[in-house]
């Protein structure tokens, strides 16, 4: 293989300009769900105004800020760059265009690692408080996973019992989030390569804390504190391996306290409501709120009180990553992703909606008002005027879940008395989650028990695979609602990716019955499809089915799971991770937690595809900074695309180059009878 196949594909710049990227403006009907798309027409009977409404709306967005050259950092703002010189070319203080983009961007990469770090904080808590007895419904359903956390981040487990032990890992991590030394942050540290390290190291971006690293960002993009972009960018590189942190500590606690997940059948789309069941849709990223709903809802009591109820059963359903987290351990149906979310309370079926943190639209409360639904917050940090707050409490979490499915229940008894139509739209598909990491290794193990990962490895050094790639992300209506996600996993596929993923990108995949073997047989290309097959061949006694063409490993926390996985791979190809053909993409990105993920990628050596663009293009050294000069810092870089072929085609390319340079270095060091070079 030549060393670039199309030299054509190795630019930064988009096959799409700016002013043409959003296509058909007005069009309300922005998504390719059927259910979505008949729930629209309801909603537009109704009056019910949704984000695709509200998207509309906005249209035209305003080009300062989509570009990232608006700055508010200060109350003499907003201040924007009008022009190339002249006074009107900075900000009242002397921002320059770099300067405003990157503290904007770095306060993005802040604002994710927050969120995936509160919401690990806030397990730390919970298992710690488990450990000593003052969270009684919760406990250590997984105590090997706890002793395998425990080893890796190095304490001794000899004569300690799984209590002790829990509260010593729980201690560990939360010290990760305050710790006041300049050792780097140890669930970070714990699982990273040494060459990795290294590099993080001579670059000065290593976290010492998770708190510390985003307080830090939110001091230096202070007015009048750091201009210099590039100074700017590094800072927010520190909180994006914080962010990573808290996202390792939080999928590890997450195992140890509710189970590592394993491979589970489930089924996807507003299908699986039933108007004679009570609905309850789980919504938000905590499982310690959802996963407990779904413990609360096998209990006797609550199943008494439906049936007395005249319910038929209750339904849990989950949207974002909470309905992940609880497919992955539970085997949960997934009602709809993100943007889903408002048409799912159309169908009238939904009785109670309670959700936690996180990716929960304000516009909820508007839909669920036309209906007899009830949207309940849970969270001192996250409450929605108009709708019922239930305290969750942790102290008392199974009281706490009951009191929500009482709710529903009650909710049930009105829906049912007052005849209110339902309409459920008749679309589900059938899915496969629950890959862990442990899960696939188990996979691998059935053919290589010594050194499980070289079967992945080994496929696609022989060419069987063209590499893996990570799928990530959210939705954004600046494309069309999981059409660039789909196209995108057809496209890999078809040229022998081995696909895993996570998050939102993963439930349209569900919804669309590509986690599914139907759709190896109709999208995998043969490399793809033979490495399938022998996979489930190889394991086929303990699944519960044929394997999917795209493994979920799980909710947006658990990219930690893809993370560990290039580890594993670069440590047995015996390379740093820019040499391992991975790459990921995030089609449909839209959060500051998928900024701040994709920045962790990055400095990981992964190339990122995104597809809605974020706000970066106002600088063009930044653009720069982010989509090349990255490359040759970390080994990874930002590939903006909106087109899914491109895409698809520029992914495909950063493989083969891999790919093809390791066969070179491979090369040499047999001919030198030298050991491979580490480095990139
Ligand atoms: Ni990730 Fe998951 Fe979905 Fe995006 Fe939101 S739910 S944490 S942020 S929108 S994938
Ligand atoms: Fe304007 Fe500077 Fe204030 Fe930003 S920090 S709003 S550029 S004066």
């Amino acid at each position: 293989m030549p060393r670039f196949s199309d030299t054509s594909l190795q630019n930064s710049k988009p096959s799409v300009a700016r002013k043409d990227r959003i296509k058909d403006a007005k069009n309300v009907k922005r998504t390719i769900d059927p259910a979505i798309l008949e729930m629209l027409d309801v909603a537009k009977e109704k009056n019910i105004i949704t984000t695709f409404d509200r998207w509309v709306a906005q249209q035209p967005q305003c080009a300062f800020g989509s570009t990232g050259i608006c700055c508010r950092i200060c109350f003499q703002g907003p201040c924007r760059i009008k022009a190339e010189e002249g006074p009107g070319s900075m900000g009242i203080c002397g921002a320059k265009d770099y300067t405003i983009v990157a503290r904007n961007a770095i306060r993005m990469m802040a604002g994710g690692a927050s969120a995936h770090s509160d919401h690990g904080r806030h397990i730390a808590h919970v298992l710690h408080a488990a450990a000593e007895g003052h969270a009684p419904d919760y406990k250590v359903t997984d105590p090997d996973k706890l002793q395998r956390v425990a080893k890796r981040i190095g304490l001794s487990v000899d004569g300690k019992s799984v209590n002790e032990l829990a509260k010593e890992v729980a201690e560990v991590a939360l010290e990760d989030f305050g710790k006041q030394d300049d050792s780097p942050t140890t669930f970070l540290w714990s699982s990273a390569i040494e060459a990795r390290k290294q590099k993080w190291m001579e670059i000065d971006v290593v976290p010492t804390a998770i708190d510390r690293a985003v307080v830090e960002v939110m001091h230096r993009t202070h007015i009048g504190v750091d201009a210099d972009p590039v100074n700017l960018i590094f800072g927010g590189l520190k909180a994006a391996l914080a962010d990573q942190t808290g996202m390792q500590l939080a999928t590890d606690l997450s195992d140890i306290l509710f189970g590592t997940p394993k491979p589970v059948l489930s089924e996807a789309n507003m299908g699986v409501l039933d108007a004679d069941k009570v609905n309850i849709i789980v919504h938000g990223h905590n499982p310690l709120l959802s996963q407990m709903v779904v413990y609360a809802s096998k209990e006797q009591d609550i199943l008494d009180e439906v049936k007395a109820a005249g319910g038929k059963g209750i339904v849990i359903a989950g949207i974002c990553c909470t309905g992940n987290e609880v497919l992955m351990r539970s085997g949960i149906p997934i009602a709809n992703n993100y943007m889903g979310a408002e048409l799912v309370i159309a169908t009238g079926a939904v009785d109670v909606m309670v959700v936690d943190v996180q990716c929960i639209m304000p516009g909820l409360r508007n839909a669920a008002e036309c209906f007899n639904t009830k949207l309940v917050t849970t969270m001192p940090i996250s409450k929605i005027p108009g709708s019922y707050h239930f305290a969750f409490d942790d102290t008392r979490a199974m009281e706490s879940a009951k009191a929500v499915i009482r709710l529903a229940i009650e909710t049930f008894k009105v829906r049912k008395a007052s005849g209110a139509p339902v309409q459920i739209p008749q679309y589900k598909s059938k899915t496969m989650a629950g890959f862990s990491l442990e899960a696939m290794m188990d996979l691998f193990a059935a053919i290589n028990p010594e050194k499980p990962i070289k079967v992945l490895t080994d496929a696609i050094e022989s060419g069987e695979l063209a590499g893996v790639c990570l799928l990530a992300g959210c939705n954004n209506l600046a494309v069309v609602h999981d059409q660039l996600h789909t196209e995108v996993i057809k496209g890999l596929a078809a040229k022998n990716v081995f696909l895993v993923g996570t998050g939102c990108v993963m439930q349209a995949a569900a919804k669309f019955g590509m986690l599914t073997y139907d759709a190896v047989e109709q999208y995998a290309g043969p490399g793809l499809k033979a490495f399938i097959d022998r996979l489930y061949e190889a394991n086929k006694d303990k699944l519960p089915g044929k394997l999917p063409l795209a493994f979920h490993m799980g909710s947006c926390v658990d990219n930690s799971r893809a993370a560990n996985m290039w580890m594993a791979m670069a440590e047995e190809m015996g390379v740093d991770v820019p040499k391992v053909p991975f790459v990921a993409s995030a089609p449909e990105g839209m959060s500051e937690k998928a900024v701040s993920i994709g920045t962790w990628v990055i400095l990981n050596g992964i190339p990122t595809h995104v597809g809605p663009f974020p706000p970066l293009e106002g600088s063009s050294l930044v653009w720069s900074v982010v989509t090349c000069i990255a490359h040759d810092v970390f080994g990874g870089n930002f590939i903006f695309e909106t087109d899914a072929k491109v895409a698809v085609d520029k992914l495909v390319a950063a493989l083969d180059y891999r790919t093809w340079k390791l066969g070179i270095h491979k090369k040499v060091a047999a001919e030198y009878e030298t050991e491979l070079a580490g480095v990139f």
